[in-house]
């Protein structure tokens, strides 16, 4: 299966009272893994997001943790494709530090269409091409 690689290393400001990473920061990561993955892989659909043609929106998201982390800690976001059609695309990520496991996380994104209301979308054929070349890890 292949993985989309997004680095990042832990700032104080990351962190909690207790010193170790709050929760939430994940998701902030899962956030900026898959916009460097539309930046790199789909630019079209950067450009469309920003003229408001296109809207993706969040349907769901949710993070295990199995290790805290900390300031300076170096943590690679891996995410991978589990599934898209039907104007979704739902994500897996990984949490890795120094290749061990600390944390997963999945998300479904719904591609949509903002005239009269919003309307569900086919996932726009840049980004559906690339992610053809993330086939889906088997279910
Ligand atoms: C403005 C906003 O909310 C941006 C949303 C970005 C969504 C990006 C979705 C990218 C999906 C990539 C999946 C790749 C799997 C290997």
């Amino acid at each position: 299966m292949r993985t989309y690689r997004y680095h990042h290393v832990v700032t104080f400001d990351e962190t909690n009272l207790v010193g170790n990473v709050y929760f939430a920061q994940y998701l902030h990561w899962q956030g900026h893994c898959r916009e460097r993955f539309l930046a790199e892989h789909a630019p079209s659909v950067v450009e469309s997001l920003k003229t408001g043609e296109l809207a993706l929106a969040t349907v769901s998201c949710s993070m295990d943790f199995y290790k805290e982390c900390f300031a300076l800690d170096e943590i690679d976001v891996l995410m991978s494709l589990r599934d898209k059609g039907g104007g979704r695309i739902t994500m897996h990520f990984e949490f890795r530090r120094d290749g061990e496991l600390v944390a997963t996380g999945t998300q479904v994104v719904a591609c949509l269409c903002r005239e009269d209301g919003v309307h569900p979308v086919d996932i726009p054929a840049e980004l559906d091409d690339a992610l053809s070349a993330y086939a889906p890890a088997p279910k």
